[in-house]
């Protein structure tokens, strides 16, 4: 039987991962389509057509064929479909969405471009690379006295306010900064790879497309 997600995406964009994440933490197989981002695929008309953005990731829902963009939006729509990781009532709900906001704010923009910069994937000036850091390292140290006495950044369970935030602070030492400096944060990636149906990035984004199996 097919699956019910397609999910186009590139195997090193942490936004791709965070939704492949959520995908294999839900128990969802997904077909995975390699959007050529190195050949300038994702500005093309036909997928301009289906992402505004020309950005990856994108998530087809097969079962209504909803195309869907940005990655904390498709997982709240997976929270919402799935009946799983959104927060336990409203006002949960609205703690998992400020986090998430939160992260693409002030987490994931000046981490993600401190990685792709410290990987040679773009260039910039050391000052450029180093305002990245600093931003980065404050917004880790505001993560790391929230998860003070919490084992999970909302309530009592795991969210997509973990699982979005995970997929940033995993690459922090490709960004260049030591995560080991951030004890709680540490352990509680540690809780996220601990969890069933974890996987690494590596491990659910190939170079190629993928029919799941
Ligand atoms: N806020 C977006 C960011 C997506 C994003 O930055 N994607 C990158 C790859 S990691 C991309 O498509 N870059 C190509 C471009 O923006 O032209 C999300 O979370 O989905």
């Amino acid at each position: 039987m097919p699956t019910r997600f397609e999910l186009h995406g590139f195997a090193f964009s942490g936004p791709t991962y965070k939704v492949a994440l959520a995908l294999s933490l839900l128990g969802e197989p997904f077909d995975y389509v390699h959007v050529d981002l190195m050949g300038g695929e994702h500005k093309q008309p036909s997928y301009l057509f289906r992402q505004r953005y020309g950005q990856v990731p994108m998530l087809v829902d097969r079962n209504n064929g909803r195309q869907l963009c940005q990655s904390a939006a498709i997982l709240e729509y997976l929270a919402d479909m799935m009946g799983r990781f959104g927060g336990a009532n409203l006002d949960e709900r609205l703690q998992v969405r400020e986090w998430m906001y939160w992260d693409f704010d002030r987490l994931a923009a000046p981490l993600y471009k401190a990685r792709v910069i410290k990987i040679g994937f773009r260039q910039a000036s050391p000052d450029v690379f180093e305002d990245c850091v600093a931003a980065a390292k404050n917004a880790l140290s505001v993560l790391e006295n929230h998860l003070a006495g919490r084992t999970w950044l909302v309530g009592e369970a795991v969210s997509i306010a973990d699982i979005d935030i995970y997929g940033v602070v995993t690459f922090s030492n490709q960004a260049g900064i030591e995560l080991a400096a951030y004890p709680r944060v540490s352990a509680w990636t540690g809780r996220v790879e601990a969890l069933p149906g974890f996987k690494a990035q590596k491990d659910l984004l190939p170079m190629e497309s993928r029919v799941a199996a």
